[in-house]
């Protein structure tokens, strides 16, 4: 059944988490939050099963606040703005509130999206081009979240992006993280020195951020009790961090909640920057299944 936006299915409603609006759903398949700041899915819980994401019971609920965890969207750039450090990390998006374009119910999926496009504090931001973006959540018994973008401005525009993923464990220190087994990496927190691959999967012994390039696969999250499968498409880049006792205690957000979580993201970062003509449009998305 589908709905216009104005009139949603009866398993989506408005509601109101701290100072901050969001979609609830109750799916056949899956409970689910989407924040509009952001358009940031904080949780999402299969019929049956355990939450799957992680996120700070200690974040801020405010406008213009990020929030820690779910799936935060990176955009229009990843990390730290490579020109002006007074930028926001991570972009403008995550912090910007979005749209409520529609919802409807699809089987046993349910479908929410909103959008985003340049406005007057944008187009005088570190990265002030005309765009439009729509972000499709699609909650069911896979979570996937897709960030569509297309340049609605008469130059050439460079994107870097990520749907940045918080993905709860048991323990991260017993936690694996295969598939990217012989990928080389930049490791961020020794300053991006080029680290060869490795043949043995992704483990935490302290704080690891890592930026595998030129990665298109699908990551398998193992904390002993479950496995999760992080798909991806249009995505060339997989970000792989979690901060461990320092820095997780540095973050009031995280605290000594950092083994808790792990952050598997499909990206586009570094020389794996989506470059977009005038008119031109790109897609990143990403899935989350629980394999048992
Ligand atoms: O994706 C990893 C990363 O870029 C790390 O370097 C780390 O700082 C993290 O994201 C969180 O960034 P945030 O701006 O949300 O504190």
């Amino acid at each position: 059944m589908s709905a216009p936006a104005g009139t949603l299915p009866p398993s989506v409603s408005h509601a109101v988490e701290g100072a901050l609006p969001v979609i609830r759903v109750a799916g056949p398949a899956a409970d689910a939050v989407v924040h509009l700041q952001g358009a940031q899915v904080t949780s999402w819980t299969p019929r049956g099963g355990a939450p799957v994401l992680w996120c700070s019971d200690r974040t801020r609920l405010e406008p213009g606040a990020a929030v820690r965890g779910g799936v935060p969207l990176c955009f229009p750039w990843f990390g730290a703005h490579p020109t002006d450090p007074s930028a926001p990390s991570h972009g403008f998006a995550r912090v910007s509130t979005w749209q409520l374009l529609g919802a409807e119910e699809a089987g046993d999926e349910v479908v929410v999206r909103l959008g985003l496009s340049d406005d007057g504090a944008t187009r005088v931001s570190a990265w002030p081009h005309r765009f439009s973006a729509v972000c499709t959540v699609t909650v069911g018994r896979q979570l996937t979240v897709a960030l569509a973008v297309t340049n609605e401005d008469d130059v050439d525009v460079e994107v870097t992006q990520a749907l940045h993923t918080y993905l709860a464990v048991r323990d991260v220190r017993t936690t694996s993280v295969t598939g990217l087994e012989g990928v080389p990496y930049r490791d961020k927190p020794s300053g991006g020195t080029e680290m060869p691959g490795s043949a043995d999967p992704v483990r935490f012994d302290g704080e690891t951020d890592r930026v595998y390039l030129g990665t298109t696969g699908t990551t398998v999250v193992d904390d002993g009790t479950r496995r999760l499968l992080v798909g991806k498409a249009g995505s060339a880049t997989t970000v792989v961090w979690n901060p461990g006792p320092e820095r997780g205690a540095a973050l009031g957000d995280v605290g000594a909640a950092w083994p808790g979580f792990v952050c598997v993201e499909a990206a586009n970062a570094g020389p794996d920057t989506v470059r977009l003509a005038p008119g031109r449009s790109h897609e990143l998305s990403t899935t989350v299944a629980v394999e048992r």
